[in-house]
């Protein structure tokens, strides 16, 4: 690595910034390949360096105190600045701070996990979950889900049926398998992706794909028979699996309507195929629910869970393996060649009980479901009058709205235009942390939000927007 460069030499070609920014950021650009980031962008502008957090806040090495609405990265669910889940994981580091669960080992904050997640999980048509596998994240996890599922046919003699059925614009992680289920057509570009056996059919999204005239409820049914059309045209007995977030997150918060999932639940029963629900964003209490499926009365046979089990505070992730499977697996399966490092790491799993034991104690899901969800949706729709607002809707805790340039015709801004990016910038500016997936704006805010910090929120929105469409208004393009 070379040196760093002198903070006083930087100071002075920093534009204002504290010498610690100036430092941090030319130490970023010289080694730090970010994620999703178009890196030699990024080293003209200097990233944001995020030094501290408290409750629903993140303060940059500027001082400037941002209200985070996307909890992290759709993770944060308990909030920051939570000492129990520090405590948790000093105690567990001190104790045992890492042994593997290979080699017909174990190690006890793993095992109560498993044990508490299958508590939590509920049953739903007399289907239960009462195994876990983990992982570190929410990739890793949909990567054990390729292999459980194919495994799964295997052994039950039906080797064939290899094909998941996923849908266009779902997000399911950046690994070969997670990216390949997901169906972000910028990450397909990169890497001959999907891999064999992935095909995608279209999303749920009401607002931009239904018919002039259609229903929600009519949209709904069509998107789900989209499904079955996809079985019936690669053939049922080869197809394994459907994957599907229960609100599409990474998407743009896309919402469907309500006779979506009661549809796919017959189409899936109906072909017998696995029913994957990734919940990665949508459990531990984000739409009201410990887990999501239950929000939607739907009976998943495997569930992905990631972020908000440790609430961001250390990676974790995972599988629920519901008994279907877990009964064809472990009777029948003999040893699954599969299985990562850091499964069922003690010092994760113990933060993950933390967390899970402050959700319980404060009722995260029950707050979202009876109290703050409800009035979020209430707050959220008021936005729907703003000239720029062509839809806004939420779901339990996450909410997205849609940029357009004519309501009544629901004509969207050209997208080279990057309306999106224009208003999350003045949310940035404003000291509001929105996301922009294209031009829909969304929102994930931590499940610890009081009444008042929704009220903070709507008005640092609301502004953002009216700046926004000032700006077009400047430049003439509305
Ligand atoms: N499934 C879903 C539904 C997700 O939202 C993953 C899987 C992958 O999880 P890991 O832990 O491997 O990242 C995710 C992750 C965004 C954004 O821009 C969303 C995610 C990740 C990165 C960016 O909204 N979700």
């Amino acid at each position: 690595m070379n040196a760093p460069t002198h903070p006083s030499h930087l100071a002075s070609a920093a534009g204002g910034r504290s010498p610690l920014t100036a430092e941090l950021q030319a130490l970023d650009s010289a080694h730090f390949i970010h994620p999703f980031t178009d890196t030699k962008d990024l080293a003209t502008r200097g990233a944001r360096v995020i030094t501290h957090a408290e409750g629903i806040y993140v303060w940059d090495s500027e001082g400037k105190k941002i209200l985070d609405a996307m909890s992290g990265l759709w993770c944060v669910n308990a909030g920051y600045g939570r000492k129990e889940l520090a405590e948790a994981a000093y105690q567990q580091m001190m104790k045992l701070p890492f042994y593997n669960s290979f080699f017909q080992t174990t190690n006890e904050p793993a095992v109560r996990l498993a044990a508490k997640l299958a508590e939590l999980a509920p049953a739903v048509g007399g289907r239960t979950f009462q195994h876990v596998f983990f992982s570190s994240s929410g990739s890793e996890s949909n990567d054990t889900n390729v292999r459980m599922v194919r495994r799964y046919w295997d052994l039950l003699g039906q080797p064939q049926r290899k094909v998941i059925i996923s849908r266009t614009n779902a997000y399911h992680g950046s690994t070969m398998a997670g990216a390949s289920l997901g169906g972000m057509s910028g990450m397909h570009a990169q890497g001959d992706l999907p891999i064999p056996n992935i095909t995608h059919i279209g999303q749920p999204y009401f607002y931009e794909n239904a018919e002039p005239g259609e229903t929600p409820e009519a949209f709904g049914l069509r998107a789900a028979r989209w499904l079955e059309e996809k079985i019936l045209q690669i053939g049922p007995d080869k197809v394994a699996a459907f994957i599907a977030e229960p609100v599409q997150g990474a998407g743009g918060v896309i919402i469907p309507p309500a006779t979506y999932w009661p549809e796919i639940q017959r189409i899936v029963d109906q072909y017998g195929i696995l029913l994957i629900t990734d919940e990665v964003i949508c459990a531990f209490g984000r739409l009201g629910h410990w887990f999501a499926y239950e929000k939607f009365g739907i009976r998943p046979d495997l569930v992905t869970f990631a972020k908000a089990v440790t609430s961001g505070y250390i990676p974790l992730g995972g599988v629920m393996v519901g008994d279907r499977v877990a009964k064809v697996l472990i009777e029948q399966g003999g040893e699954f060649n599969h299985g990562y490092t850091y499964s069922g790491h003690p010092v994760a799993c113990a933060v993950a009980l933390a967390n899970i034991e402050v959700m319980e104690r404060e009722n995260l899901p029950g707050r979202v479901k009876d109290d703050i969800g409800p009035y979020l949706a209430e707050r959220f729709a008021e936005l729907r009058d703003h000239p720029l607002v062509g839809d806004a809707e939420t779901c339990g805790f996450v909410g997205g709205l849609v940029l357009v340039r004519d309501k009544a015709t629901r004509t969207h801004f050209d997208p080279d235009l990057a309306v999106g990016m224009i208003c999350r910038g003045h949310c940035f500016g404003n000291g509001l942390i929105m996301r922009a997936v294209g031009d829909r704006m969304i929102i994930s805010p931590p499940l610890v939000m009081t009444r008042e910090q929704i009220d903070e929120m709507m008005v640092l929105i609301r502004q953002a927007l009216d700046l926004t469409l000032n700006d077009l208004r400047t430049r003439g393009i509305c």
